[in-house]
């Protein structure tokens, strides 16, 4: 009997070593949101960055298309097991926002415009790790995905990537956001199934 599984070889192969343990690749787009999306309309957002000191750090909209513009296609993987691979994005990486943030804080609470919370050490969000992302496809972000726009950190499952975004506030310590307070694991390595509390 032939030793390799025909589903392994060539590109199939390839594609498998990018699918962390537990997940099946899709070529969907699911939505999955908490609650209902909300409208937010690019002449009233505004990102901002919230230090442990209480000093904020602005951006409009036009401010914030007017930083550095990056392309970024990666694979992204949610915890209800399905990834996809190749996603083509273009936004605002997070180093941009920070160059000019002083911080002690290690910890990052992300909050959406409509409630949403996730928490990630502020590490993760910086060396190119992630982006606040306006365009999807080359089309600007649909409201169901995030739009006008949303962080994007591939590296960590999709719960993450906050939809809405609105601040990332740093704190001394680490709080829980919205799904990992009710069980999800607190940072969510895909690769290590860091699905709930205890993985
Ligand atoms: N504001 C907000 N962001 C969110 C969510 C949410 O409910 N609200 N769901 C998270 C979850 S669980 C996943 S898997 C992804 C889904 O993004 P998508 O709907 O674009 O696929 O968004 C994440 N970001
Ligand atoms: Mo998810």
């Amino acid at each position: 009997m032939n030793s390799f599984s025909p589903g392994f070889r060539g590109r199939g192969r390839q594609l498998a070593q990018r699918l962390p343990p537990g997940q099946y690749p899709t070529e969907q787009f699911p939505v999955l949101s908490a609650g209902p999306t909300p409208k937010v309309a690019t002449e009233t957002w505004a990102f901002t960055i919230t230090t442990e000191l209480g000093a904020t750090h602005s951006w409009t909209w036009d401010q914030m298309m007017a930083l550095p513009q990056q392309e970024t296609v990666k694979d992204i993987h949610c915890v209800t097991r399905w990834s996809k691979f190749d996603t083509a994005w273009r936004g605002v990486s997070l180093d941009a926002f920070f160059e000019d943030v002083e911080t002690a804080a290690d910890h990052a609470l992300v909050t959406s415009y409509g409630g949403y919370t996730t928490n990630l050490p502020l590490a993760d969000l910086l060396d190119g790790r992630s982006w606040i992302a306006h365009t999807y496809d080359g089309y600007p972000l649909s409201p169901e995905h995030g739009g006008p726009a949303r962080l994007l950190v591939p590296h960590l499952y999709f719960w993450k990537s906050a939809k809405w975004v609105r601040e990332v506030r740093l704190t001394l310590e680490d709080e829980p956001g919205f799904w990992e307070s009710v069980g999800y694991h607190n940072y969510g390595d895909p690769w290590r199934e860091q699905r709930n509390w205890g993985d």
